[in-house]
């Protein structure tokens, strides 16, 4: 267990989140203050607990509206960092992606989501740091994005954390990351969890792009070509293809073909 957060608070946050009612909220919000941790580092998070506890008592009645924060999404996939407060999740993003964010030995350094962009084999992965005080308005980028890096120090967290997860309605490809984590393992492993392909075009003749097409698991060359170009699918002849899925190094191919990850697509047009 962490010195800073209970699993109690944990979980407090995670029925709050999932409140509907406006008693709810205030149930949660109670809760949550008195598991609160009393130390200076969660001065602020016990005094955004307070001010929003006594926003919704004012009220008498209307719909509160509920904010929240979206990221737009940018290169191939969006996954979301998520752990408890000084896992590492800052230092991980600083290794894998272009982000500077603040890394310090104290509880909830980040604050709002912090946003990088992982280039890798061709493949460009946003990731988003989300801040370990599990805000609903953050935990909603976890809701929306492709997959959940779940980042742990103390593997005896994890059954409260994946409570958390499921807490906020979070139903999205999941995968953990100790503290002994490799960057090329992580990558790779983020790779994994998104059920995507990279297919790398090459015109005949030439060397294959380096920017890879990504595309669900399953697609055809058919929707590789129509995400070339609309008039790939019009003129489309047939395709020669190099890897995995074929028996021999640039094997003629119909359209109807299913790529597999890192297959090399050459379309010959009518
Ligand atoms: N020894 C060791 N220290 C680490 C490791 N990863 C991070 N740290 C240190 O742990 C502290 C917290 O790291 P961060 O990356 O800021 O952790 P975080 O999860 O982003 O923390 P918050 O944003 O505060 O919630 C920093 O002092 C890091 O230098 C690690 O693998 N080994
Ligand atoms: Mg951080």
């Amino acid at each position: 267990m962490p010195t800073n957060v209970t699993i109690d608070f944990i979980k407090a946050q995670g029925r709050f989140a999932a409140a509907v009612t406006r008693e709810e909220k205030i149930a949660g919000l109670e809760e949550m203050l008195s598991t609160c941790p009393t130390h200076k580092g969660c001065d602020t998070m016990r005094a955004e607990i307070k001010s929003k506890l006594a926003k919704l008592k004012k009220q008498t009645g209307g719909k509160a509206a509920r904010r929240v924060t979206t990221i737009p999404k940018e290169g191939d996939a969006q996954v979301s960092l998520v752990g408890l407060t000084q896992s590492g999740k800052s230092t991980l993003l600083s290794k894998l992606t272009n982000a500077k964010p603040k890394i310090a030995a104290r509880p909830y350094t980040t604050t709002k989501p912090v946003i990088g962009s992982m280039e890798w084999t061709g493949v460009k992965i946003q990731l988003v740091e989300i801040p370990s005080t599990f805000h609903p308005i953050h935990m909603n980028i976890a809701q929306n994005c492709d997959g959940i890096a779940l980042v742990y120090k103390n593997k005896d967290d994890l059954p409260e954390l994946r409570e958390m997860i499921s807490g906020f309605r979070i139903r999205k490809p999941m995968i953990e990351i100790d503290s002994g984590w490799d960057p090329e393992d992580v990558k790779k492993k983020i790779w994994g969890m998104l059920g995507l392909i990279r297919i790398y075009c090459k015109e005949p003749g030439k060397k294959p792009v380096g920017k890879a097409l990504v595309l669900p698991c399953g697609s055809t060359v058919e929707e590789a070509a129509n995400n070339v170009h609309k008039d790939f699918v019009k003129f489309f002849k047939f395709a020669r293809v190099w890897g995995d899925s074929v028996k021999h190094a640039g094997e003629r191919v119909g359209e109807e073909y299913i790529l597999s990850d890192k297959d090399v697509l050459e379309i010959h047009l009518a």
